[in-house]
């Protein structure tokens, strides 16, 4: 249980009306994000009041609800009506089990999403051959998705598969999976490879994060059954929202 002494210590600490630029709610909401990414508040717990936070920090209320406001559109914060404001849960995604976005967030009672930024069919690149076990120049279908849970954007994502598995992008609705699945070509098994970057400024601009914060890097190379890649997915992953969980066991030998 959070000690609202301790948020309210840790707030006046970054003395807000002397440090950094910009109006005041901007530099409060910095500085409660900054306290949640150093663990003063974890995941799930509750602010302090509007009230409480405003007087003891000698600010507006409004200041205050403006800077929680930015917080819960960002999905750092969420709302519960009528029990107050909670550190938002992050999502939890087992690395042991293939599964697609959308399983992913209905399994966890959360709405998906995707906003289309491209729908094409092309020739596969040398990097895209080299990906699926394509000849040079074979043609590929590609979708770029924002992917959003609750509309709020969790990843970015740029899929590419050969056209003889899907043979327009047209043919993805909601779930790429899903479409696969409708021609018989949902894949079987993956190979993931993950890492830390930086947001660039593009990137952090589509998925509504600070240009240079935390990203999750991963490439995604899916197989049917009998060996064959059907997808080379590359996606950017909010590093503030996600933890990708491993189970491990010692070697039995
Ligand atoms: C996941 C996969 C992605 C796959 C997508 C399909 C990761 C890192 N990536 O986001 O490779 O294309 O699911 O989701 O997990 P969909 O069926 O909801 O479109």
């Amino acid at each position: 249980m959070i000690n609202a002494a301790d948020v309210i210590a840790s707030l006046r600490a970054r003395d807000i009306e002397n440090t950094g630029h910009g109006p005041l709610y901007r530099r409060l909401q910095v500085a409660l994000k900054a306290i949640i990414d150093d663990g003063v508040l974890k995941v799930q717990d509750a602010l302090p009041s509007e009230r409480d936070l405003a007087t003891e920090l000698n600010i507006s209320r409004v200041t205050v609800r403006n800077a929680v406001r930015a917080l819960v559109e960002d999905g750092v914060l969420v709302q519960r009506h009528g029990a107050g404001t909670f550190v938002a849960p992050r999502v939890e995604q087992a690395l042991s089990r293939l599964t697609s976005f959308t399983e992913d967030m209905t399994t966890r009672g959360l709405q998906p999403g995707a906003i289309w930024l491209e729908k094409s069919v092309g020739h596969a690149s040398p990097e895209e051959a080299m990906a699926l076990n394509l000849s040079p120049g074979t043609e590929v279908s590609r979708l770029r998705r924002l992917r959003t849970a609750n509309d709020k954007p969790m990843a970015l994502e740029f899929a590419v598969l050969p056209r003889a598995f899907l043979p327009s992008p047209e043919d993805v609705d909601k779930s790429l999976y899903d479409a696969l699945a409708r021609h018989g070509k949902k894949p079987d098994r993956a190979l993931q490879r993950l890492r830390a970057e930086l947001f660039d400024a593009e990137t952090a601009k589509i998925l509504g994060v600070p240009e240079g914060s935390a990203a999750l890097y991963i490439e995604r190379r899916s197989f049917l059954a009998n060996g064959t890649p059907v997808e080379f997915t590359r996606s950017y992953y909010r590093g503030d929202s996600y933890d990708f969980i491993a189970e491990m066991q010692v070697d039995a030998r």
